[in-house]
């Protein structure tokens, strides 16, 4: 399934690889989106293809769901799971209490909501996303299309006002034309460096008329499983 990885793509696949080992029979999981996250819903497939393991999955993305049917893992919606007993996802940063920044992949909307309405959040992440402070990977924000520039502004009028360094602002884009969600909307990237609250930022981010979510993940991850190059893997 791996062939020669390069030491980054490793250590997430061992880390993928590790947090298929938390998944039991009957359970619904949550099924992340980005690189990492693909690596762990090959290695589901895996099990379930070859060991006959029994699990119904609700993916976070349209790519997401497209892989776990190919891979031979039953879908089902959020909808009908209601609540699942465990969500493994990637993430753009970790800091030492587990809070992440997600949403370089786009999908923050659906990971959020798929991961709150988990028993238990995993991440899986090379060695190279932990840090000291959030915010050195530029912060989504996303937001609805009907007056973005508008809902823009009003992000950069609060940022004033918080503990953040950096305060610059970009609308993501898909070459020439704005970048779209699965949801439709829009994604404002925040480029702050460091944020020095993250728990205040986030709740005051989602305040701004026209942002629907951000991707500050506070409270929601309890284990955070780091892969390294060597093929190492530590879950904390
Ligand atoms: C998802 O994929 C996102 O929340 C995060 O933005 C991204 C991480 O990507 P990768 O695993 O490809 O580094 O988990």
């Amino acid at each position: 399934m791996t062939g020669e990885l390069s030491p980054i793509d490793k250590a997430k696949f061992v880390a993928a690889k590790k947090s298929v080992e938390f998944v039991e029979d009957g359970m619904r999981v949550g099924l992340g989106t980005g690189s990492t996250a693909a690596w762990m819903v090959r290695c589901l497939g895996e099990l379930v293809r070859e060991d006959g393991l029994k699990i119904r999955g609700v993916p976070t993305s349209t790519r997401t769901a497209a892989l776990a049917r190919e891979v031979g893992i039953e879908v089902i919606s959020l909808d009908e799971a209601r609540w699942l007993d465990l969500t493994i996802d990637g993430a753009d940063e970790f800091d030492g209490e587990f809070n992440l920044i997600k949403g370089g992949g786009g999908a923050l909307l659906q990971e959020k909501i798929v991961a709150t309405a988990s028993d238990r959040m995993i991440v899986i992440s090379d060695v190279s996303k932990e840090v000291e402070n959030l915010g050195a990977f530029p912060l989504p924000v996303e937001v609805i299309p009907f007056g973005w520039q508008t809902s823009k502004a009003l992000v950069e009028e609060m940022l004033d006002s918080m503990d953040v360094l950096g305060q610059s602002s970009t609308l993501r884009m898909n070459g020439d034309s704005p970048f779209f969600t699965d949801e439709g909307n829009h994604i404002i990237d925040l480029h702050l460096t460091r944020i020095g609250n993250p728990r205040q930022l986030a709740m005051v981010l989602n305040q701004i008329p026209g942002v629907v979510e951000n991707g500050l993940f506070i409270d929601i991850c309890d284990t955070v499983i780091v892969g390294f190059g060597d093929g190492r893997v530590q879950v904390r």
